[in-house]
């Protein structure tokens, strides 16, 4: 069977809603052509409770793929929820989708409609010409919980079947920065095959000696350098083990690092300028331009002033971005210094969870008990105010 891998979609992504939604489009069209079966391992949306027009732009694009002729089914399924259709259209939510655990989340409505199946804490087995194939899914939840997740779940592959382990979350030798993050070693053990969202660039893995396919997002969103690369989505073959990155036609993006220290006050926005303008082509593309400067740079240059102004001038042109992450200044080093500028690689959302946290363990809150991201996500709930505080002083004080 050949099995179609694309992820992270982030369909309502304010910034580049366009570029999400045809990225995505493309991308399932062709996987379509390609593949018997499609797993998507999560962040179909941008966020857990999107607007209606974004939901209605997730429906057209699903409701087209399962009117088509599939060889591929849908012919068993076992765990949470249930299946609306046997089209082989496997998901999961994504962290961006998460919600309370007993909120519906958006993808949870699109498997309602039938439009999907929704494999989060269950398996669905596909079946083609006599071969199956079975999903065995997570949905994206706080790093801290899947460790405890996947040892309450005990997810086990199935006799006489291949068997793939769809999950969405952030891996330790992949992002070596939190030792919440779970180890490639601690995956439940006996898949045949590894597939996981959430990190946006690509990545081919192994574990326990299984490949590990992490075909990224399909549309830009973190300005990274490993994001350069074209936009895309794996194709796999469980006969053979065969797989392939097929690229979309995803907007191009470049990052370019100016080191300013070199140049003077009078040259850096030149030289700004021409990097800038070697990337802008004839084709008209109109590509995400991201210029990192670094090196020192003069305290209170005017500089500024131009740099401010520079990604207008580029309009039509190129979506430019300026980082001055990599700048160094005396004001700049001695906030540092205080720990201030920590935030600037941080989410929003991080940040805040950071000030609950320390908020909570100010009033005695043993946050080793009780999970903060849980407890956060609780008082998010659309239930009825009287009932998340019951809920919240219940998980308080048990
Ligand atoms: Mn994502």
């Amino acid at each position: 069977m050949r099995i179609a891998i694309l992820s992270d979609f982030h369909l309502g992504y304010e910034r580049f809603r366009e570029d999400a939604f045809r990225q995505a489009e493309e991308a399932l069209g062709r996987a379509a052509e390609l593949a018997d079966a499609m797993l998507i391992p999560g962040d179909i949306f941008d966020g857990r409770t999107p607007r209606p027009d974004v939901i209605a732009e997730a429906i057209n694009l699903f409701r087209n793929l399962s009117r088509r002729k599939w060889n591929a089914r849908v012919v068993d399924f076992v765990g949470d929820g249930s299946h609306y259709t046997d089209v082989p259209i496997i998901a999961i939510p994504g962290t961006h989708e998460r919600r309370a655990q007993d909120d519906a989340d958006p993808v949870d409505l699109l498997g309602l409609a039938g439009l999907l199946v929704d494999a989060s804490n269950a398996t669905a087995v596909i079946e083609a010409g006599g071969e199956r194939v079975a999903v065995r899914g997570i949905g994206g939840i706080a790093d801290e919980r899947f460790g405890q997740v996947v040892s309450e779940q005990n997810p086990r592959p199935l006799e006489g079947v291949f068997n793939v382990f769809m999950f969405h979350e952030s891996l330790y030798e992949l992002l070596p920065f939190n030792e919440q993050f779970m180890r490639m070693e601690e995956l439940p053990g006996g898949f045949d095959l590894y597939v996981c969202g959430h990190i946006h660039g690509r990545v081919e893995g192994n574990v326990h000696g299984k490949k590990l396919l992490i075909p990224g997002s399909t549309v830009l969103t973190q300005l990274r350098e490993t994001e350069q690369e074209r936009k895309g989505f794996y194709v796999y073959d469980t006969k053979s083990g065969a797989y392939e990155h097929v690229k979309i036609n995803s907007r191009r993006f470049v990052l370019q690092k100016v080191d300013v220290s070199k140049l003077g006050e009078g040259t850096i926005v030149s030289a700004v300028e021409e990097g800038i303008e070697s990337m802008i082509n004839a084709s008209n593309d109109r590509p995400v331009i991201r210029v990192v400067m670094e090196g020192k740079v003069p305290r209170g240059s005017s500089i500024e002033t131009y740099l401010n102004d520079m990604p207008r001038k580029y309009d039509g042109k190129a979506v430019v971005e300026i980082s001055r992450a990599g700048i160094e200044e005396e004001s700049l080093r001695a906030a540092s210094a205080q720990g201030k500028v920590t935030f600037e690689k941080m989410s929003v959302k991080d940040i805040g969870m950071g000030i609950f946290l320390e908020n909570l363990k100010q009033q005695g809150v043993d946050t080793g008990r009780v999970g903060p991201v849980d407890l956060l996500e609780m008082l998010g709930s659309d239930m009825g105010k009287d009932k998340i505080v019951k809920k919240v002083m219940e998980e308080l004080l048990k």
